[in-house]
């Protein structure tokens, strides 16, 4: 079956053109990996054509040998349906998992994304946390949790409580809340360690002033998970645009009583908060 053709592959773009949609891709904005699976890399391993090895930009040798289907750096999640070739690719890590090599797509000299240290060192942490049952990372510019860091002190527990507290299903969707990460470059070794270190202990983690990355299991899982954010954050701005303050919202022995009707654990930490 050609790549193209197989369920994986369009899921893949499936999601991606749904993140473009949702305004979400402006340009090049935002960046996008899904973890083959073995029976997945056997059923086209005749596509695939290794070219030369390149540095990752940082370690991630859990990953060794695995191949990972990736976006490339400069292009528009807009196009990816109709230019799949061009504006992604699938890549092998090397047995050091200090290197890749594109084996099929990312044609005239494309590369994969510039968030690469980030997408393989949260895949390998998410990876150890799950049992390898993590298989995607996703990064988007959604523009009202990028609202949201103009606001708020970029503390974990703050922001998981407030988006918590802006729609019921959330502490549901993400018990163990959110990570955020302060205003860093992106696109290097740095702001990689600094969120695969949050991703020890969350499924999302937030970038202050730029985006969000999430993780998950499938597809839909992993972009029900920014949908859900966006949204609380999108409710979050709504209120603080009409008033200075909640005049009433879902309070601590609230969440608790959630927490129990739905059998999840909620972290701690924010429930203090
Ligand atoms: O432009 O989103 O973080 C791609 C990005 C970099
Ligand atoms: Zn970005």
């Amino acid at each position: 079956m050609r790549i193209e053709e197989t369920k994986f592959f369009q899921e893949y773009i499936d999601m991606a053109m749904h993140g473009d949609e949702m305004g979400w891709h402006e340009r090049n904005g935002g960046n996008f990996t899904y973890w083959l699976k073995e029976e997945e890399v056997d059923a086209v391993r005749d596509q695939l054509h290794p070219g030369n090895w390149l540095p990752i930009g940082t370690e991630v040798p859990k990953l060794q040998n695995e191949y990972f289907l990736i976006s490339g750096t400069g292009q528009f999640f807009h196009n990816m349906r109709r230019d799949p070739m061009h504006t992604c690719g699938i890549i092998q890590v090397d047995p050091t998992g200090t290197q890749y090599r594109i084996c099929w797509g990312l044609l005239d000299g494309g590369r994969p994304t510039s968030e690469l240290p980030t997408h393989l060192m949260n895949m390998a942490v998410r990876a150890v946390h799950t049992n390898d049952r993590n298989r995607v990372i996703y990064h988007c510019h959604c523009p009202n949790v990028i609202a949201m860091t103009f606001l708020l002190e970029p503390d974990a527990d703050l922001f998981s409580k407030e988006l918590w507290e802006s729609m019921t299903e959330c502490p549901i969707i993400f018990p163990e809340g959110v990570g955020v990460v302060r205003w860093m470059v992106p696109g290097g070794r740095e702001i990689a360690e600094a969120t695969a270190a949050c991703m020890e202990r969350y499924n999302a983690v937030i970038w202050c002033h730029h985006g969000i990355f999430c993780s998950g299991p499938d597809f839909d899982t992993t972009f029900g998970l920014m949908h859900t954010i966006e949204k609380s954050a999108e409710i979050w701005i709504k209120i603080h645009s009409c008033a200075d303050h909640k005049r009433q919202t879902i309070t601590r022995q609230d969440f608790i009583r959630l927490a129990d009707a739905f059998h999840v654990t909620l972290n701690p930490d924010v429930l203090k908060r």
